[in-house]
């Protein structure tokens, strides 16, 4: 049978599962805050009614949104980044939209996020993974599991933040590299973006930002339900709308996991 027939029959069957890996996209999204001193936040979600079956419509319901493009469950494009700024197709309009689906590997850092707010993954611990579960293969999607998800109900549980600015799981410098050194397409978290919390002020600061996009490759934030994909064998569907010139964009985040 060929693949693709195999593939239709499993989501008919469901024996190949679609697992949702967004989270809802409202007024009540948590959104990243930065330092004011440094930079103006992205705007809160709004959702206006156009028209609800009414005056303004009388067949039809609808709405406008004011939405930033990094907001809630989305995708980091590497124009998003003064490093990507040369990179070709670098906008989420001109990216190859054929390297986004793709096999992803999930790096359980469960019990350590839980233990430790500020944890980093290391390049060793990468390795680590590799040797229980094989090499990460090009043009695959690594993704950081923690349960980091089961907070993003509140700004508050989710960024995290105190006197010294927000605390929540993320990469190490080597960590990334080593990531882009393996060929992957790109690098998604539960967290409120690609980074670690405290990734501000590390050399470079933001290196998931810096080193991925640097390279070309992807972001994926606020990823959720990681804990239900295998540490390999899914696939990963994370296509961002065609906005022109668009540096990022909200995603609806699926996972195809077999059977
Ligand atoms: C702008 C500035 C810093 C960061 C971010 C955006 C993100 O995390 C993002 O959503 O790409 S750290
Ligand atoms: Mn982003």
């Amino acid at each position: 049978m060929s693949a693709l027939k195999e593939l239709a029959e499993g989501l008919v069957s469901g024996r190949v599962k679609v697992v949702d890996l967004s989270a809802p996209l409202g007024p009540d999204t948590p959104l990243l805050k930065l330092p004011p001193e440094l930079a103006v936040d992205t705007p809160k979600i709004e959702i206006h009614k156009i028209s609800e079956y009414d005056q303004n419509g009388p067949f039809w319901a609808w709405n406008w949104l004011k939405l930033g493009e990094h907001s809630g469950t989305h995708f980091d494009a590497p124009a998003h980044w003064i490093t990507g700024k040369d990179q070709p197709n670098n906008t989420t309009d001109t990216l190859p939209v054929e390297k986004i689906v793709a096999p992803v590997c999930v790096i359980d850092c469960s019990k350590e996020a839980a233990a430790d707010p500020d944890f980093l993954l290391t390049a060793d611990g990468i390795r680590a993974w590799e040797a229980e579960h094989g090499a990460i293969e090009p043009g695959s999607w690594v993704v950081m599991r923690t349960d980091w998800y089961k907070r993003n109900g509140s700004e508050d549980t989710f960024l995290n933040a105190d006197a010294t600015g927000p605390h929540s799981p993320g990469p190490s410098v080597d960590c990334v590299e080593l990531v882009v050194e393996r060929g992957a397409i790109g690098w998604g978290t539960e967290c409120i973006g690609t980074d670690a919390g405290q990734a501000g002020g590390m050399d470079p600061p933001f290196p998931a930002h810096n080193l991925l996009h640097k390279s070309g490759r992807y972001g994926l934030a606020s990823l959720c339900r990681l804990d239900q994909l295998p540490p390999k064998g899914a696939v990963l569907i994370a296509a961002p709308l065609k906005i022109v010139h668009g540096t990022g964009s909200p995603i609806r985040a699926l996972a195809l996991v077999g059977g």
